[in-house]
């Protein structure tokens, strides 16, 4: 898979070097390059925002860099599917991350300030498939952190990148609801112990009781995941608890 990041804060995107993520950009699994948008100005200030038409606080991104980024990282016939992060955008889940593993190029362009000017998106969506998105309810000085996030979600999801796919099948085991808690080794540790029937070797049992941890946890904690379950996902015991 293919990855460019467009971001004036290319410092912020060190941590992709780290960790699983430059494992599998070593092992040629990922190929992602970090680009400065200030390389595409050419004023002594590399100034890449403006005052908001119409007025109000904060800076915009003007389309004039973006607009020549975009014209150099994407020269040809190939085109990527590119992310602008928002917090105005789509909501960013698991299943988007799902969708975004299965595709071969991903372009994300950082918004600052108080976001970009909306015609680079427009003149994109003519050229490419576009999808302005967000991480969640809140906002952050840019899209970087929201990047990383997106990226790690993304990438662990692409073959070969996991060490151990069976972590991945019990995830989709549990598709929609929260996991139940984990444990190790001592079974008991300042007077708590680990639950007795995750040592009982019985692994029916063991499945049984994380099947209805985790669905305690999610009417817990996300009342709301449990609306959106498929009631096909449930099976009689789950709708005796
Ligand atoms: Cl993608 N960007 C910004 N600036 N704030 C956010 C966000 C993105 N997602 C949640 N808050």
């Amino acid at each position: 898979m293919k990855i460019d990041v467009v971001t004036v804060f290319p410092e912020y995107l060190a941590p992709l070097d780290l960790s699983l993520i430059g494992r599998a950009r070593d092992k040629g699994l990922l190929d992602l390059n970090v680009h400065d948008l200030r390389r595409w100005t050419h004023d002594v200030h590399h100034s890449v925002d403006g005052a908001p038409a119409g007025g109000g606080a904060g800076m915009v991104m003007k389309p004039q860099p973006w607009g020549e980024c975009l014209d150099e990282l994407v020269p040809g016939e190939e085109r990527p599917r590119l992310l602008v992060t928002s917090p105005a955008g789509r909501p960013f889940t698991q299943a988007m991350a799902h969708e975004l593993a299965a595709e071969p190029w991903l372009m994300f362009a950082c918004g600052r300030y108080e976001g970009i000017d909306q015609r680079v998106v427009d003149y994109a969506a003519d050229r490419m498939e576009v999808t302005e998105v967000s991480i969640g309810d809140y906002v952050l000085f840019g899209g970087e952190v929201a990047v990383l996030a997106i990226v790690e979600a993304v990438t662990r999801l692409v073959p070969g990148v996991l060490g151990n796919a069976a972590s991945l099948d019990d995830e989709s085991h549990n598709a929609g609801l929260l996991e139940a808690p984990a444990y190790t080794r001592p079974a008991e540790w300042r007077g708590h112990e680990v639950p007795p029937v995750l040592l009982s070797g019985d692994h029916g049992k063991v499945d049984r009781w994380r099947r209805e941890q985790a669905l305690l946890r999610t009417a817990r904690a996300r009342p709301d995941l449990l609306e959106r379950l498929d009631p096909g996902s449930l099976d009689e015991r789950d709708r005796l608890l």
